[in-house]
């Protein structure tokens, strides 16, 4: 079954408010929830736009089949993603456009060969669509376009039928509530 998790979503520089899991700090709760001898598919989202939170689960490992990083640069230095045209500094460059959210992924083939399990991964970070004026672009209801960074993993739920964890590694955060079970 697919699965989507959220970290940092939050209004920015509100540091209490970002180090959450699907909008929710840690409370007991289970937040996902999976079937024993099961392969699930997970895309895993980042909407900070400064750091790139390193995923971490226990007991089960996964592998990584695709990653967006809507943060990264070109060899040149520029962005390698822009949400307006006029920002455009060279060819390279790949628009995404920020009401099109069908737009938001990798302009590079996902390599996947390599089949390492993981049980860390950093979720690439966001990127906050602007304008060419550099101010933000809003949705519909007024709210500032955050492009999330994400990973797709594939995991295995194998034998362990119990309670576990799945949290931020690092463990300010984690210990901010930036964590949720399993
Ligand atoms: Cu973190």
């Amino acid at each position: 079954m697919p699965q989507v998790f959220n970290a940092g979503v939050g209004p920015p520089k509100q540091p209490a408010a970002i180090h959450k899991i699907d909008g929710k700090q840690f409370d007991g709760d289970v937040g996902a929830l999976v079937r024993l001898n099961t392969v699930e598919e997970w895309t895993v989202r980042n909407f900070a736009q400064d750091i790139s939170h390193p995923f971490h689960i226990h007991i089960n490992p996964f592998q990584v089949v695709e990653q967006f990083k809507p943060a990264s640069t070109l060899p040149d230095g520029n962005p390698m993603y822009i949400t307006d045209e006029g920002v455009r500094k060279s060819a390279a460059q790949i628009y995404l456009d920020p009401m099109k959210p069908e737009t938001w992924k990798s302009a590079t083939p996902a390599s996947s060969k390599d089949a390492i399990w993981w049980d860390v991964m950093p979720i690439p970070s966001g990127l906050a669509a602007t304008d060419a004026k550099g101010d933000p672009i809003n949705d519909a209801t007024g709210k500032p376009i955050v492009i999330p960074g994400y990973f797709k993993m594939r995991s295995r739920f194998v034998d362990y039928a119990g309670f576990y964890v799945i949290h931020c590694h690092i463990l300010a955060h984690e210990d901010r509530g930036m964590m949720t079970v399993v």
